[in-house]
């Protein structure tokens, strides 16, 4: 390629299309939790890969969705300045025909900020290859955008596709990141994610969705052992129990899938513990959506 420098790349999408997904595949690390329900991500994570002398910097960005509550505004916010100031956009959908209503307003606002866009269509292992032509065709009738490609971020096909056209969008100049960065989080904000990721694949229905996870200890026991104290939120005491379980069933096993996860991530033995506490409605009082690390200002 001969080129250096740098692309700042904003993935975006509606929720569980596969983006965290994606940015985990890119960059080979766990940096993003995954999960099976709608609006799993929260924040805007940075994902980093170097590669000779480009950096190219994902921005991993919760689902594009119509908020419900403050915390769905601030989410959708988030996304919307994701769109902006970045060098490329990559659209990720599903392999359906005929966009939706948040894939077409996220092409407006794409438009709108005039940032080039990359039709990813993800999950191309779950459809017929000859099933695809229909959906390139709804989509290039909607946008006309830069590249369609389509991968799977679960198998890794289309991948190297991906990169190689993400790399043309670098522009010359400094790296954003350190050689050795490879996601913006502090390792206490991803072991809280770790935490809820198990809440979300543990739990029912909105209980999960009102969950949040606070790291209230972090520290080196000895060389190989890491404390980790966490207090997780709800929002109705009925959820507190149904969290706990039965003689603290359901809390335990979240806390066993936690602490694995947790001890792989981080390469020490962990030693977890948890707290169940209610925070009626927190995900409508601006001032505990702040106190949970969601304002939405990173
Ligand atoms: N079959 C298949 N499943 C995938 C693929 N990519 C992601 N998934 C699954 O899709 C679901 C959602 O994945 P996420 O990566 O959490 O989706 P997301 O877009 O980040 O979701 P939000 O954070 O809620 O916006 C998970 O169950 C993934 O395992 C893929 O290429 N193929
Ligand atoms: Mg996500």
């Amino acid at each position: 390629m001969g080129n250096k420098g740098s692309a700042l790349i904003t993935i975006a999408g509606r929720p569980n299309v596969g983006k965290s997904t994606l940015i985990n595949r890119l960059t080979g690390e766990k940096i993003a939790i995954v999960t099976n329900k709608p609006q799993t991500t929260r924040n805007r994570i940075y994902g980093v890969i170097n590669a000779d002398d480009v950096q190219l910097v994902f921005v991993d960005t919760p689902g594009f969705h119509k908020p419900r509550n403050q915390l769905g505004e601030i989410m959708v916010n988030t996304v919307r300045e994701s769109l902006l100031g970045v060098d490329v956009i990559m659209l990720v959908v599903d392999p359906i025909a005929e966009p939706g209503m948040q894939e077409l307003k996220l092409i407006e606002l794409a438009k709108a900020a005039k940032t080039p866009v990359i039709l990813v269509i993800n999950k191309i292992d779950t459809v017929k290859k000859e099933n695809l032509l229909a959906v390139i065709a709804s989509y290039n009738s909607a946008h006309d955008f830069n590249e369609i490609i389509p991968i799977s971020a679960k198998t890794g096909e289309g991948l190297d596709e991906l990169v190689k056209v993400l790399r043309t969008f670098v522009n010359e100049g400094p790296k954003l990141f350190p050689d050795d960065m490879v996601t913006d989080q502090t390792d206490r904000q991803i072991v809280a994610e770790l935490i809820r990721e198990k809440l979300l694949y543990c739990l029912e229905h909105e209980i999960p969705h009102g969950t949040a996870v606070e790291i209230t200890a972090f520290s080196q026991r000895d060389s190989d052992i890491i404390d980790v104290e966490a207090t997780i939120y709800c929002e109705k005491p009925g959820h507190k129990s149904i969290i706990i379980g039965k003689n603290g069933t359901m809390l335990k096993r979240i806390g066993e899938l936690a602490r694995t996860d947790i001890e792989r991530f981080m390469g020490y033995k962990v030693y977890l513990q948890t707290w169940v506490k209610v925070r009626e409605n927190w995900r409508d009082r601006s001032a505990m959506i702040t106190n949970m690390g969601y304002d939405g200002k990173k």
